[in-house]
């Protein structure tokens, strides 16, 4: 009983889907989720991550990837897709995040599986640098607040 209180997560498996924009910002978000699941009990080796070109490719690429790992009967409990998205002169910012958004929550009912929402949606680079724990006394690492997320749903009322 005791393990599964101080270890939660160690026996899931938890994938990790990360966009490559905005690459430093990424890198640390990866971390902090990955630091978080260590700390929660996942193993290592129970930490898949992959990555996809920019946060569009997030949803379906999330479906690639719970189906692959369920055909080699490795199904992953939960996915964290990772992606920063930061506003520039044109419209895409809207569209893109209006749509992986709305794609990422749809995808937890289709693949009957927890998709975290892992997407920063940031007005400029400096306050996704804040969210992703890259400015010293400034926010956190929300890459933490999702890993933890991951588990607590993969868990939740099993
Ligand atoms: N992908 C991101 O993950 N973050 C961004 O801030 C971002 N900005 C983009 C801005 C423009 C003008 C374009 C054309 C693409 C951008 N993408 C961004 C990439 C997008 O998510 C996707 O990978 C490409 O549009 C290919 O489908």
């Amino acid at each position: 009983m005791r393990s599964i209180l101080t270890n939660p997560g160690s026996n899931l498996r938890i994938g990790i889907l990360h966009a490559r924009w905005n690459a430093k910002i990424i890198d640390n978000l990866v971390k902090g989720a990955k630091s978080r699941l260590l700390e929660l009990g996942v193993k290592p080796e129970n930490i898949i991550v992959e990555s996809v070109p920019g946060s569009f490719e997030l949803p379906y690429g999330t479906q690639l990837f719970v189906n692959k790992y369920k055909r080699l009967n490795q199904p992953l409990d939960a996915v964290i897709p990772i992606g920063v998205l930061i506003k520039g002169s044109t419209m895409h910012f809207e569209y893109i995040c209006d749509s992986t958004t709305h794609q990422l929550m749809k995808l937890n009912f289709q693949l009957n599986l927890p998709v975290i929402f892992g997407v920063l949606t940031c007005l400029t680079e400096e306050q996704a640098e804040a969210r992703a724990g890259l400015i010293p006394g400034k926010m956190h690492n929300h890459g933490e607040d999702w890993g933890a997320a991951a588990v607590e749903m993969a868990l939740k009322f099993n």
